[in-house]
């Protein structure tokens, strides 16, 4: 159990993208819906201006990582995840397409998972460099199941399109928020 996890929590890393509308105001929104009720945020990442991959032409986007804790089932998180996007207006039309927010689940510990509805680790992440700076930016010693350490993951693609936006910087959930409701925040980031 890592330091500041309760009995029966998981580390869950959560990755956060915008690229449409109020880019910083969807992802703070993000974290502020996606906190309490069974998820613990313990940090957030920088925030990274990323060209996008795939899909039609669209904007630049805004990536981040959260670092979470959680004892729900990784069905449940998902389904947290999904109610955040939509909370933030998300419309899901082409694949890849433009979005004021995706949350996706990167890891959820240790657990594998080959399901198309909900894959674990997630199928792309050793791959894509607008999750893996933000990842190692919030969690140096970070490790992908089954495809080792992320700055070693890192130095092997290419970061071209990648840049911190040292200017920008989202906030833990407010303390009044669900969190606030559901009792204070214990312990040390998972970083
Ligand atoms: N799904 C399966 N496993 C997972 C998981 N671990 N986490 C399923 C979240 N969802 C998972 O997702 C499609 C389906 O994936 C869902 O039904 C879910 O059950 P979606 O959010 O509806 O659509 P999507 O995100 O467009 O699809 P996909 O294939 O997950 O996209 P990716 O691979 O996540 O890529 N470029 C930049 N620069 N920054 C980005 O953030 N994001 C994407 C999306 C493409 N290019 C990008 C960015
Ligand atoms: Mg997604």
């Amino acid at each position: 159990m890592t330091e500041g996890m309760n009995p029966g929590q998981r580390a869950v890393v959560l990755a956060l993208g915008s690229n449409l509308g109020d880019r910083m105001a969807n992802l703070q929104r993000g974290i502020e819906l996606l906190d309490g009720d069974g998820i613990t945020t313990a940090a957030v990442s920088g925030v990274f201006e990323t060209t996008p991959v795939g899909g039609p032409a669209q904007d630049d986007y805004l990536n981040a990582v959260l670092l979470t804790r959680s004892a729900l089932p990784a069905g449940d998180i998902l389904t947290r995840c999904a109610a955040a996007e939509t909370a933030a207006g998300r419309v899901r039309g082409v694949r890849w397409g433009p979005r004021t927010l995706d949350v996706d689940i990167i890891t959820c510990d240790e657990e594998l998972s080959a399901d198309p509805a909900l894959t674990l680790p997630h199928p792309r992440a050793h791959e894509r460099a607008f999750v893996l700076a933000p990842w190692l930016d919030v969690q140096p010693a970070a490790v992908l199941p089954g495809w080792g350490p992320v700055a070693d993951l890192l130095a092997t693609i290419s970061t071209a399109g990648v840049w911190r936006r040292a200017d920008l910087r989202l906030a833990l959930p407010a303390a009044g928020g669900q969190e606030g409701r559901n009792g204070a925040r214990s312990g040390m980031p998972c970083a």
